[in-house]
């Protein structure tokens, strides 16, 4: 049996973030690369939303958007499979919080709570980051964001930030 695979699917939401390289264009690809995840179906993908960088302000503002996918994979494998897909869009680690090509966050997968190495759900920060709740409020109305509460409550508390649907 190969342990990378469930019995059941789970629903799990990722984060798209660029600012670099036409990010428009590369969210939009992105979302279609989504597509091929091994063992999993793209359910649904939010507009895109312009914001100013939160972190160094020296770089491009971003573009950002959220996906929802049903996958059968574990999500060790499914991370795995979306840092290659940055690294099929040019992605260089350079400085925490620094511009890129694409960036994908596994944000939150089923009711799944961890924290290891390289793995943390739900993704920290999500609840202070109007680029990612209010996407993610779009395509997941009265989701129930494990140990949060539910979204709707979240987009409640955070303040837009400069965030503009495109
Ligand atoms: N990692 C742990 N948990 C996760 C998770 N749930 N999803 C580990 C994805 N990765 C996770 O990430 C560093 C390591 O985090 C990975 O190797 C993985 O094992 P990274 O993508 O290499 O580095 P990073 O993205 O620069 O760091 P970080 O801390 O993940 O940054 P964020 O949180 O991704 O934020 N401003 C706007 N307006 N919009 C943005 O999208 N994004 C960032 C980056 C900064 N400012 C932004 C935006
Ligand atoms: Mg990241």
């Amino acid at each position: 049996m190969n342990s990378a695979i469930r019995k059941e699917p789970v629903t799990a939401y990722i984060g798209l973030g660029s600012n670099l390289d036409d990010p428009i264009e590369q969210v939009l690809t992105a979302c279609g690369e989504l597509k091929q995840l091994t063992e999993s179906r793209l359910l649904a993908c939010s507009s895109l939303y312009r914001s100013p960088p939160m972190g160094p302000a020296d770089q491009p503002d971003y573009i950002n958007a959220v996906a929802a996918v049903e996958t059968y994979l574990e999500p060790h494998p499914l991370l795995a499979e979306l840092q290659a897909i940055e690294q099929q869009h040019g992605r260089k680690r350079e400085r925490r919080w620094g511009a890129r090509t694409l960036d994908m966050d596994l944000l939150i997968y089923g009711d799944r709570v961890l924290s290891d190495a390289t793995l943390t759900l739900p993704h920290p920060g999500l609840a202070e980051r109007a680029f990612v709740l209010y996407p993610l409020q779009q395509i997941a109305q009265s989701l129930i964001v494990p140990g949060l509460g539910s979204v709707d409550s979240l987009v409640t508390r955070c303040p837009l930030n400069g965030l503009e649907k495109i």
